[in-house]
């Protein structure tokens, strides 16, 4: 029997046979497809699937002490259903007695799967705020300093994201693209919420066959697909706002900027020119002084910034670039240096971001609001920033900062992750371990037993997509379809939607809670309120019930629309932007009245703290990049044999420049310890010439697995950089967080660590 299923990377019919999974095979839809899917062929029915409820052996057996001490570590105990949601709900229940729900951090920051009703997060969500609320996350790890940043500067961050310049307008218009950070391909086979046509790679291979020039600013040439015959300027991490201010200087001391539009277009534009030219802070920002910084020579800098002004050019940057410390300065500065150009606004000219971050990024789809389950309201109207989770579990009652105003970290008693997993995501993985022995619970719905059930204390077994049925559609993809049930559920598990219904009826709010529908009658009632919504949008939905014969439904085509800031460039006073001066604000004197030292008025180089190159006497001396995984989404489906091959002497692959593994007797193939003051990991090696010498590519994703070495020093096992990577917000501004600063040691590895364990089971114990 053949099944379509729906993931983040792109859409496949599953074979099952004796209902087994037996082949998957990506549809004839899709130009592009992704080799992602090839983990649900093993990675689904797997050894590592948490067959029954669990609670940790330490948390069961001391109520009084929940000796939290031994969280990742204890074994589990396996309980029934009933007894697991009883003993959940009365957890729940005293914490809200004792603390109010501002105990209750449900964050729940993740991905999850595709799939518009089973969204555990949501689902999550909807349940707490029947149960009184909880305290939330604002923003995402993916864009948390764009998000901010770029309101106060140019434009609402999903505006922005849906209706930039397109892939096609660039291939027709531009002559000259320049990406800082690349436009690497294995990023765009995902899209949040599932990809139909992955598009991204044949649109920039028709701009190149068009003639169109790419520049990629990037510490890994292989950020840019060969057949773009990319320039690659391998400049230093962390020193792009450097390398753009010195660009910058060139148009000015060339007079190659566009004042006319830099006085109709943008305002504050004078303070950031006395600050490019010192007279505000006593440093000419030129060439020479940006060569200093990024390691790339003047004279390159100086022909870049000629050729930029000469031609018809797009400057975009990936996310990456805003996932470090003062995060949003990188993005200000290209907008700032965007408008310099002056081409914002024209045909294959301006500014954008995360050209091939998502596969949706660019693409001139119809854009769709399709109807959800609705989350409600959250009674506490609490959250923090993303990132700051360490913080505000070591801080309880602490202040934080952030975009202009001040709050207090709540104080956490109960934590509940369901679709998300910090044990992946978060940076400084050791500092978290300790601070997550705060709360006295940990509740986690998970279909695997990944880093992140292993540190919770009551584990709810969630089904897969392919066990469950749903719908695929996402706002930037044309398609909707029918995701079928596949295979019976693994051993006892639910899906989160059966999970909270449990935990609510419990509670006594199960009416409030389900409404009295099975999954199949919300996803008929989804589906005709987005009718409704088509209706309003001037086309027709088929009926649900003709939809679900059909299995994929295409939304009409839209035509060719303009640059999303053409009427902008026209006319700015009759098509505004949404800064408060309507115009792109190269000074923000919102930005500024925050007095933030770490974000003031104006695009600004602040040094992190640390980098290549920089001050300190750091043991560090190569730059980590932790980017994402082409072999995986995140931590998914790591266990799989997708992902397994890929590992080298049975851990993550490090890639490494040839010279800089052979001046530390480095071999190919051979496990290192990379290290800093922070923490370790092994992780095995690999030769790549595609590299800036100083900087070492560990991707995100390997199942965080720690040991405890001779000296008593946590070792991760796996190959997680995030036991490397600093925990410290962009700024006051967004609060974001600094993956990509980060600088490590490496050294050969002779020890006896052992291989990760973390992909088996963990250990289990008889009830008492
Ligand atoms: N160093 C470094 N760290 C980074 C980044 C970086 O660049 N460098 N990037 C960051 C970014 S951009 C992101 S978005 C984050 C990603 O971080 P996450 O989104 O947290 O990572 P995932 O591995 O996708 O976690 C999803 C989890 O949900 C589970 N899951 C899947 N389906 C279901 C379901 O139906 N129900 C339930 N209950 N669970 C389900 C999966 O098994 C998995 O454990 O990582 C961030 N971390
Ligand atoms: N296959 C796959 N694709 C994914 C994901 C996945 O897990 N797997 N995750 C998805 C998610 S959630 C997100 S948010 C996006 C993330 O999209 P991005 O944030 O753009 O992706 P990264 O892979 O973190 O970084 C892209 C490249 O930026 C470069 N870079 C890093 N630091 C710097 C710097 O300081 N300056 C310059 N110039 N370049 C730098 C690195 O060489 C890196 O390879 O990817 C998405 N796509
Ligand atoms: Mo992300």
């Amino acid at each position: 029997m053949r099944h379509r299923t729906a993931t983040q990377w792109g859409v496949y019919d599953v074979e099952v046979n004796n209902g087994k999974v037996s082949a998957v095979d990506s549809i004839d839809l899709d130009p592009t497809p992704s080799a992602l899917g090839n983990g649900l062929l093993d990675g689904v029915q797997h050894p590592l699937r948490i067959a029954r409820p669990a609670i940790r052996k330490g948390w069961l057996h001391n109520p009084g002490n929940r000796n939290t001490a031994a969280r990742g570590s204890d074994s589990f105990v396996e309980v029934p259903w009933d007894e697991a949601l009883e003993i959940a709900a009365a957890e729940l229940t005293r914490v809200i007695a004792e603390r109010g729900n501002s105990g209750i951090f449900a964050g729940s920051y993740g991905w999850a799967s595709a799939g518009r009703f089973h969204h555990a997060q949501s689902q999550l969500h909807r349940f707490l705020n029947r149960i009184g609320g909880c305290v939330r996350a604002m923003n995402s790890y993916s864009t948390a300093a764009a998000q901010v940043i770029l309101p106060h500067v140019i434009s609402y961050w999903h505006e922005m994201e849906l209706h930039q310049t397109t892939l096609r307008d660039i291939a027709q218009h531009s002559e000259l693209v320049v990406s800082f950070g690349g436009m690497p391909l294995r990023n765009a086979q995902v899209a949040y919420g599932g990809i139909t046509e992955h598009q991204t790679g044949p649109m920039l291979s028709k701009a190149a066959r068009r003639g169109v020039e790419f520049v990629s600013i990037s510490p890994i040439a292989t950020d840019m697909a060969d057949d773009l015959n990319a320039t690659w300027l391998p400049a230093r991490p962390g020193t792009d706002v450097a390398l753009m201010l010195g660009l910058a200087h060139v148009l000015v001391a060339e007079n190659l900027l566009n004042r006319a539009f830099l006085a109709s277009h943008t305002v504050g534009y004078e303070r950031f020119e006395d600050y490019l030219l010192g007279n505000s802070d006593g440093q000419v920002k030129d060439p020479q002084w940006a060569a200093e910084i990024c390691g790339l020579g003047a004279d390159t800098i100086i022909a870049l910034a000629r050729k930029m002004a000469s031609k018809r050019t797009f400057v975009n940057a990936a996310w990456a670039l805003q996932r470090a410390h003062h995060g949003e300065q990188p993005y200000w500065m290209l907008v700032t240096l965007a408008a310099m150009l002056g081409q914002v606004g024209l045909q294959g000219g301006g500014v954008g971001f995360g050209y091939a971050a998502e596969g949706f990024v660019g693409s001139d789809t119809r854009r769709f609001n399709w109807a959800t389950m609705s989350k409600g309201r959250n009674p506490t109207g609490l959250a923090i920033p993303v990132a700051r989770i360490t913080d505000m579990l070591e801080n309880p009652g602490g202040p934080f900062d952030y975009n202009g105003k001040r709050n207090t970290y709540p104080d956490i008693d109960l934590i509940y992750w369901a679709g998300g997993n910090p044990f992946h995501h978060h940076q400084d993985l050791n500092r978290l371990r300790k601070a997550w022995q705060k709360p006295s619970t940990v509740i986690v719905n998970e279909p695997w037993w990944t880093p992140i059930a292993r540190h919770a204390d009551i584990v709810f077994p969630a089904t897969t997509p392919l066990e469950r049925e749903d719908i695929c559609a996402s706002s930037h993809d044309p398609y909707a379809h029918v995701m079928q049930q596949a295979i019976a559920p693994e051993g006892d598990a639910r899906s989160d939607y059966t999970i909270f219904s449990g935990l609510a009826k419990t509670m006594g709010v199960l009416d409030e809670f389900s409404e009295g529908k099975t999954p199949r009658e919300w996803l008929r009632n989804m589906w005709e309120r987005s009718s409704e919504t088509a209706k309003r949008d001037g086309f027709e939905l088929p009926s649900f019930d003709s939809f679900w014969q059909e299995g994929t439904h295409k939304l009409p085509d839209i035509p060719p629309t303009d640059d999303w800031l053409a009427g902008f460039r026209t006319d700015p006073s009759a098509h505004p932007l949404g800064t408060p001066s309507g115009k792109i604000e190269l000074y923000s004197s919102t930005i500024a009245g925050f007095g933030y030292a770490d974000c003031p008025g104006h695009a600004s180089w602040i040094e992190p703290f640390e980098r290549l190159g920089g001050a300190g006497d750091s043991p560090a001396h190569l730059h980590l990049v932790s980017n994402q995984p082409k072999h995986r989404l995140h931590s998914q489906f790591d266990h799989s044999k997708h992902a397994q091959k890929e590992k080298v002497a049975g851990r993550e692959r490090l890639r490494i420049h040839p010279e800089t593994a052979r001046a530390r007797g480095i071999t190919e193939g051979c496990t290192v310890r990379v290290f800093n003051d922070r923490g370790a990991c092994l992780a095995g090696v690999a030769f790549s010439n595609q590299l800036h010498p100083d900087v070492v590519e560990l991707p995100t994703g390997a199942w965080f697995d720690t040991w405890i070495d001779a000296d008593g020093q946590p070792l991760e096992l796996a190959g997680n950089p995030n036991v490397l990577t600093k925990d410290v917000g962009t700024s006051k501004l967004a609060q974001g967080p600094s993956a990509h600063t980060c600088l490590v040691e490496i050294a050969l590895y002779t020890g006896d660590a052992p291989l990760p364990k973390v992909y088996e089971p963990p250990s289990f114990t008889a009830a008492l």
